[in-house]
Order: structure tokens, then sequence, then C-alpha cells
């Protein structure tokens, strides 16, 4: 029985799969061969455009032409598809049902290209096997952090004040837009697991299951996060020392029980020894033996532990100038390559401070060569405007993702995001916060793909030909529209304590956690060189380290990141540190002002919900874009007494 499309509730939006790029698809005449539940997903979809358009689906051949194909030829793992398009018939083929479900997808996103033309066989196949979105999601609102962590997008998809929401038809909904852009894997619940989401381990498993029902349809595996302390908070045990056979035992236990209940599930994500989460530190192990211990109780099911390298001193003496945050992952990781087991998976943030708008490529990522990685990058926006603003982080992402790659592919195996989806009815808060989503997905299944191509295929679903350019021109420099109205050459934060919305230049510079940018009268920036600084810069394999360490090779963007520098010193642009300031401060807030003079424009182009939504959020970010860039320009006239070269107004 073909598996019915899921119905979105009055009022979400569509995102990227209106029933528009349905058309060309539910217009023709497809068969559908082989069995499976990820057939029938596939089925009911086709069967559903049809409905809509007027085509046709068959399980059996007739005798009479079909336009396409989906064939299953085998019942394996694979996700891999072919695509060909000869003599007026498009066909798909693959050995696995999720190959069927992408290369269905595939189809949908080619539009009407899908059925002109021939195009020789091409075999599609994901450069990596886990795409996986984490969510910062409490079961129970948490009095600072709220019922999302670092959400942006209104409250969970899955959880509401303590409870399941259950409303699944919106979590499969969710599901079919992950697929559609590649991700086949979900976790739910906040990487900092307090006390009633420690319990979605154990007697709460049925809530996490019923989400994971929700998701299969689509071939996404569910994940959940767990406390390393488990063992104590859940069980009363004295103990949760890794090497513990008692405490061996009870996860060996506790995992099989969560299989009892989701024969498929993905396995654990922890956050240990971070930022106040249990680890074992406290029992004198290393994280291989916590993450081992993890691995060894997944293991006989096909589970996989993600591990969190996000591991630092956070309450760290701002008086102390030989501590560098900075270092920390590296710092604690390295001793440890090669000692994690096979379904041991290391999730590194993909720079080593905190998704900052600019950052170096965490060295971590190329360093760690016996150990399978998860690189983890930020969708929801908490340093990058929080999804009032417009920043489409693809350019950024695609710059991390082919640093850390060489000729033989990336130095990593897996990507994961924090989602930026909740419960707003554009689900992402900022609707156009959805081509974060989309461009993550995309870039999980092809890392070196061209990110401006996925923006243009992401506007061409979601809104259709009309409003394109005005779309591609408000989005395509919008990371770096952000980057230059905030923190200046990668020295990062500036930002209000706590919740990292708008600028503090002081905010963070006396505080506990880390992350100073050391300005007075005659400078800015962190020296991060091994011959004068912190050795960060050491870090890195050649060529980096080198042309890191000094700052007449430090490219322009990372100079403050890896140097103190003085106010006049001379980028490579031409223009001194200062000017360069006041430069791209006036410039950033005069580019948010023409992508809102062309958002305007395309009133009437794009559904009136999505136009006033995004207007609305103009204001605020222009708003917020001229304080930013008041408060950054007057902090450093203040400091440096230099003038602007053009005698623009400073305060
Ligand atoms: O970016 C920081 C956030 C924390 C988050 C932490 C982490 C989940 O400010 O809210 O905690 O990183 O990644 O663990």
């Amino acid at each position: 029985m073909p598996h019915p499309v899921p119905v979105l509730p009055e009022g979400v939006d569509p995102a990227w799969l209106p029933s528009a790029a349905f058309r060309p698809l539910g217009s023709r005449r497809t068969l559908i061969r082989g069995s499976g539940p990820l057939v029938e997903t596939v089925h009911g979809e086709v069967a559903e455009a049809c409905a809509r358009f007027g085509g046709r689906v068959d399980r059996d051949a007739a005798p009479e032409p079909y336009d396409l194909v989906l064939e299953l030829t085998g019942d394996d793992s694979s996700e891999a598809f072919g695509y060909e398009r000869v003599d007026g018939r498009t066909t798909v083929t693959a050995t696995g049902q999720r190959g069927l479900l992408y290369g269905f997808f595939h189809v949908v996103r080619l539009g009407e290209e899908a059925f002109g033309g021939d195009c020789q066989r091409v075999l599609h196949e994901p450069a990596l096997g886990l795409r996986m979105v984490n969510h910062w999601d409490n079961v129970a609102v948490h009095p600072v952090m709220g019922q999302v962590e670092r959400g942006y997008a209104g409250g969970s998809l899955f959880w509401a004040d303590g409870r399941a929401r259950g409303e699944f038809e919106r979590v499969r909904a969710y599901g079919r837009l992950l697929a559609a852009c590649g991700v086949n894997a979900v976790s739910v619940n906040n990487v900092n697991v307090h006390e009633t989401e420690a319990r979605l381990l154990t007697d709460r498993i049925g809530e996490v299951a019923d989400i994971a029902g929700a998701f299969r349809p689509y071939g996404i595996r569910t994940h959940l996060s767990v406390t390393f302390a488990a063992p104590i908070v859940l069980d009363g045990l004295e103990t949760a020392d890794p090497l513990d056979e008692r405490v061996r035992e009870w996860w060996a236990g506790a995992t099989a029980r969560v299989y009892e209940a989701i024969p498929d599930f993905g396995g654990f994500v922890v956050k240990a020894d971070s930022e106040g989460q249990p680890g074992p530190f406290a029992y004198g192990r290393t994280h291989a033996d916590g993450a081992n211990m993890l691995a060894a109780a997944l293991e006989p099911h096909g589970g996989t532990v993600h591990w969190r390298a996000f591991v630092y001193d956070h309450r760290q003496d701002w008086r102390d100038r030989t501590t560098d945050r900075a270092r920390a992952a590296y710092d604690h990781f390295l001793p440890l390559d090669g000692a994690f087991a096979a379904n041991a998976v290391l999730q590194v943030k993909h720079g080593p401070m905190d998704f900052q708008v600019r950052e170096p490529v965490s060295p971590l990522i190329s360093a760690m060569s016996h150990s399978t990685l998860a690189v983890e990058l930020q969708a929801t926006q908490e340093y990058t405007g929080q999804q009032r603003h417009v920043c489409w982080l693809g350019p950024m992402w695609s710059e991390v993702l082919r640093f850390a790659a060489d000729q033989e592919g990336p130095a990593f195996e897996e990507l994961v995001a924090v989602s930026n989806v909740g419960d707003d009815p554009f689900w992402t808060g900022h609707p156009l916060a959805q081509a974060n989503l989309y461009t993550f997905g995309r870039l999980a299944w092809q890392p070196d793909a061209d990110p401006v191509v996925i923006l243009d295929e992401w506007i061409g679903l979601t809104f259709g030909a009309g409003p394109a350019a005005g779309l591609h021109a408000v989005l395509d420099g919008s990371w770096r529209t952000y980057e230059k109205y905030t923190a200046p050459l990668g020295v990062g934060f500036m930002v209000q304590p706590g919740h990292h919305y708008g600028p503090s230049v002081d905010g963070y510079e006396y505080s506990p956690w880390g992350t100073y940018h050391f300005a007075d009268r005659d400078g800015i920036g962190v020296d991060r060189s091994v011959a004068s600084g912190t050795g960060y810069a050491g870090q890195y394999a050649k060529p980096w380290a080198e042309i890191y360490e000094s700052p007449d090779t430090c490219p322009d963007e990372l100079l403050l990141f890896f140097h103190h520098v003085p106010y006049g010193h001379v980028l490579k642009s031409g223009k001194t540190v200062i000017q360069h300031i006041y430069d791209t401060h006036f410039e950033g807030v005069a580019e948010v002002e023409e992508a809102a003079r062309v958002w305007e424009s395309l009133a009437g182009l794009v559904t009136p919900a999505r136009h006033q939504r995004v207007t609305e959020l103009f204001v605020e970010q222009l708003r917020c874009a001229r304080e930013w860039r008041d408060q950054i320009n007057s902090y450093f006239l203040r400091k440096s007494g230099v003038p602007d070269e053009r005698g623009r107004v400073i305060y």
C-alpha cells in the first residue's frame, strides 16, 4: 500500500516542496518497480502528484510507454541511484530503497529538465554516509534556554512543556523535507541533557520510538543525546566510570532495551566534560574510554556513538594569557587518534572556537587520520543573526569543507548540522533561513558542490522562476555582509553575553569563556603564533602552519584571529586595520539597506505571508546592523583616536 504524503497543517509553509514542484512528474506516466516500505513512500508521492496534475502511476508495467521508470533492483543498504534519459524515457534505478527515494527527489529537483533531452547514465551517490541534523530541543522548558537551546524558530517540533507534542504529521512533513535534500539522520534532543531529558533513554523511550516511526518512511534514522552520568542519574549507581563492569553492563542493558523499542535506532550523541556536562574526566579516564564504552553497548545492534570534541575550559581566568580556548579540542583529542572504536565517531565543530561568522577551520579535522570524524556545522544562527538577519551560510560551509579535503576527498566521513527548525509556520523563523538547512543537506551529499548552484536550486524549488534574480541578490552575499557589520577580521564574539544577539564589544572580554580580542589604544587581536603567542598556529600541517604564523602571510579575514596588530597595520587589501573596520561597517549596513530594497521589489512575486514576514525581519536586521556599525566604529575610534579617512559620522 502506498504511504500517504504527510498533510501540512493549515498555514505551514511548504518550503522547498510546494505542490508546483511536482507538476512535471505529476502530469506524466510513471512506472514503479520493486517492493519495500520506502518504495511505498515513493509510490505515495507519485500517486499524490498524479492525482493533482492528471498523470498516472503503475506498479506493473502495462503495455504503454512510460515517461519515468523508478526501479528498485536489489535490497541492499546503498543510497546510490543511477539516472538516465534515453529515447524519451527517464529511468532511475537503485539497489537499495533509500537510493530509490533519493532518485525520486532528484527527479523532483530537476523538474521539467528531467523530461527533456537525453542523458547518459550517471551514478549519484552521497560522498558521506551520515548526514545528520542535531536538535538542541529540550523536553521540559529550561529556565534559561527555553524549549529549544539557541532556537530561533519557535518551540520544538517534538516536545512541549515536558511532554511529547504528538504532532507526527508535522514530523513526517519535516522528514520529507529532510529526505528531499539528502539528510538521513536526526537526533531529537539537546546535547545538554537535563533531568527530564535523561529519561528519554529509559522509561520515556516510547516517545522517541514514536518520533522514529514518523521519520522512518523518509529513510531517516533517529538518534538520541544521552548524559554520560545516566547510570547514576537514572538508576542510582554510585559511579559512571566507563571501565567499571557494572557501568558497562548498565549501558549494555539500557541500549538493548532502546533497540527493542526502535530496531533501527541510530545511536547516541554525547557532550561530555564540556560546559558542565559530566564525562570520563571525573574518573581519571580518557574520552576514548568514555566513547568506547558506549560504542561497545551499541555495537551488537549496529549503532554509533557521536562523541563531541567541544571540550575546553569554560572557567578560565581572563588574566591567564597561556590558556587558549582555540587549542583545546586538538590538545585533548589528538593524543587519542586511533584509540576510538570503529563505531565511535568524533564530532568536531568546524572551527576551533564556536560557530563565529569567521574562524579558521579546526586543525583537528585534518589531523585525526586514524579516527572517524563528523564535522559539525551550526544551521541555527546563534552567532550569525539568530534567524532575524538574512545570512546564507552556504559559502562559509563550502570553504570549510573544501579546506578539510585533499585530492582524495574529505578528511571527514560525516556531516552534522545543529538544526534551525522549530514549530514556526515557516519552519526556520526567517523564511530565507530555510536556505541554510537545504544547503546543508545538499553539501552533505556532495561537499565539493558549488554552493551557489545549490542556492539557485533552492530558490527555484521554493519560489519558482519569477523572483529568482532578486532572491539570489538578497541571499548570495549575505554571509559576507553579516561579517562586515559585526566582529572584524576573524576576531569573533563582541556579542551580548548569554543570548549572543547584538553587539557588545567587551561583553566577553573579562569573562571566563576564553573569548578575548585584547583591544587597547594601540592595537587588537589574539597572538596565536608559535613564535610569540599561544602556539595555536602550530597545530596546522604545512603550509597552513607557516601561512598563519606570520601577519605578512595570514589571510586578511583571519588576521585578528591569529595576530595582535597595531591599528595602522596595512592589510593585503592596502587598507589599514582601522580603516578596514570603518569601511566594512559602513558597507555592511549599506548592503543590508540594498537587500531590503530588493526584497521590497519582490512584493507580488512571492506569497504575501512570506513577503510580510521577511519585510518585518528586515526592519529588525537594519536596526541591529546599524547598532553594530555604530558601536564597533565608536569603540575603535575612541580606543585608537584614529579618525575615519572619509570623515563619516562616528559617535
Ligand atoms: O555554541 C555554544 C552554545 C551552547 C551550546 C554549546 C555546544 C548546546 O552557546 O548553547 O550548548 O555551544 O555546542 O555544546
